[in-house]
């Protein structure tokens, strides 16, 4: 078993510009994985299995939807403080991290934003302590980039509604207890529905054969005439608009994610080229190794400032759609190069599971596509700059 000897890069002092409570959480997540998840993680990857036995252990760092109020079982924490959660938990494996956003920010945010009082209380507190565990279906079979093309729907039939149609691709899905789905209704207007398993005509089959993510469970959600009863529509908003909302909520979360992805890697690659010697000296002494470690941390500093100022106007209510997506796009890639770098400073040690660089080099190729593939995201910074949509 490996000792998880992380250290995290903090080159411009980031830690001053964080409250006492920000350290805290950020730290007591820092501890929880080095104890109960990175001792475990290399072997439920290889085993293509999500651990469940760290599900109480995700509630109490508050993993499950940070920022949901007190009131409905959430801890009530700040964006900032929801970043760190996430950085942390992607710090040890993008699946664990792609759990937690699902729950907090696909499941529990839009119970908490789009349900009504009766869906929150229902919902929220179990879904805060990790006793139900959410699944988000937006994606179908062949509608990924363009879920506005969904062809998964729902009729009324007076006293219910009757829900047809699949879903691809979906974390958690395998095990989960409840799913928020989007589907049409008869007008063609997109609606948000809870549907609960053992809803008869509701199967979840998994996906098998990921060569990423493989710590998380992904499948499908198939309805075959589901009847869904009227109370689990989600009445406060609806539109396309509903979903996406939930996305800026999750990629900003997967924006500090993939920063902890990345001072993995960094972290391991300084320490492994002080220790490994070639040619009689450390490597870390030839200037092609200072080269790629000192872009690393130059890369990963960037990705901290520009994410740091994304939280703040997260707290304000003022980032935007836009504002996110070039936090997600840029610190993905940046997180990708980063890994690449790591491998190679390990040089064929970096290919073993003795290090979590090829396992964060392979869930991040997911992360890359998921939550708005990387030329999505490029798409709405350039729509967002000149006003013109270029996706169709
Ligand atoms: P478009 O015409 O631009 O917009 C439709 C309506 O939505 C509004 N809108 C938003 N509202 C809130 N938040 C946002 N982020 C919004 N973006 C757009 C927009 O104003 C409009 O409203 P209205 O009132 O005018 O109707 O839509 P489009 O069909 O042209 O598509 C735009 C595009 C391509 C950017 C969008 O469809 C998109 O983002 N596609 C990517 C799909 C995606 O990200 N899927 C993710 C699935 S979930 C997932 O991957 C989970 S992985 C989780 C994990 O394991 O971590
Ligand atoms: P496509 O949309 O078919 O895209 C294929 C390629 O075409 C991409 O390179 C894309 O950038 C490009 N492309 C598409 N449209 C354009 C355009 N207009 N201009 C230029 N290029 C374009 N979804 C959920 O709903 N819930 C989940 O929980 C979830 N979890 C996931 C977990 C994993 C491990 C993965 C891999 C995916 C998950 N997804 C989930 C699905 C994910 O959101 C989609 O894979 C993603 O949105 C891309 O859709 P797609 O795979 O169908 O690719």
């Amino acid at each position: 078993m490996r000792t998880d000897q992380f250290q995290a890069p903090d080159y411009y002092n980031l830690d001053d510009l964080l409250t006492d409570e920000h350290k805290l959480i950020r730290d007591s997540a820092r501890e929880w994985i080095k104890k109960e998840v990175s001792p475990i993680i290399e072997d439920y990857y290889e085993r293509a299995e999500f651990p469940k036995q760290v599900i109480p252990g995700l509630a109490a760092i508050g993993g499950f939807g940070p920022y949901i109020p007190e009131e409905y079982g959430g801890p009530g924490l700040d964006q900032i403080s929801y970043g760190l959660i996430m950085q942390e938990l992607e710090r040890c494996d993008s699946g664990l991290r792609s759990t937690s956003s699902v729950q907090s920010s696909l499941v529990m945010y839009p119970i908490y934003a789009y349900g009504n009082e009766e869906q929150r209380k229902k919902y929220l507190p179990k879904l805060a302590t990790g006793e139900f565990i959410g699944s988000f279906g937006l994606t179908e079979p062949d509608h990924g980039s363009n879920p506005g093309g969904m062809l998964t729907n729902f009729k009324d039939m007076g006293d219910h509604y009757l829900l047809n149609g699949a879903k691809m691709w979906i974390s958690n899905s395998p095990f989960c207890d409840i799913a928020v789905v989007w589907a049409k209704n008869e007008e063609g207007r997109i609606h948000g529905l809870i549907v609960e398993r053992g809803m008869e005509g509701f199967s979840t089959p998994e996906t098998h054969g990921k060569l990423s993510l493989r710590a998380s469970a992904t499948g499908e959600l198939i309805f075959d005439n589901v009847k869904v009863p009227k109370e689990n529509l989600l009445p406060n908003k609806s539109g396309l608009g509903a979903p996406l909302g939930c996305l800026d909520s999750a990629r900003y979360g997967i924006a500090w994610g993939a920063i902890g992805a990345a001072m993995d890697c960094y972290d391991s690659a300084l320490r492994y080229s002080k220790e490994r010697i070639q040619f009689g000296k450390p490597i870390a002494s030839f200037q092609l190794m200072q080269k790629k470690l000192a872009e690393m941390i130059t890369e990963i500093t960037k990705a901290q400032l520009l994410t740091f100022r994304l939280g703040q106007l997260k707290n304000a209510g003022t980032a935007t759609t836009a504002q996110i997506s070039m936090a997600k796009r840029n610190n993905v890639e940046m997180a990708l190069n980063v890994a690449r770098e790591a491998r190679q400073i390990h040089g064929a040690m970096g290919i073993t599971n003795e290090y979590s660089i090829m396992r964060h080099m392979a869930n991040l190729e997911s992360v890359v596509t998921y939550e708005g593939t990387h030329d999505i995201h490029l798409l709405i910074t350039g729509m967002d700059i000149t006003g013109i949509p270029a996706f169709k």
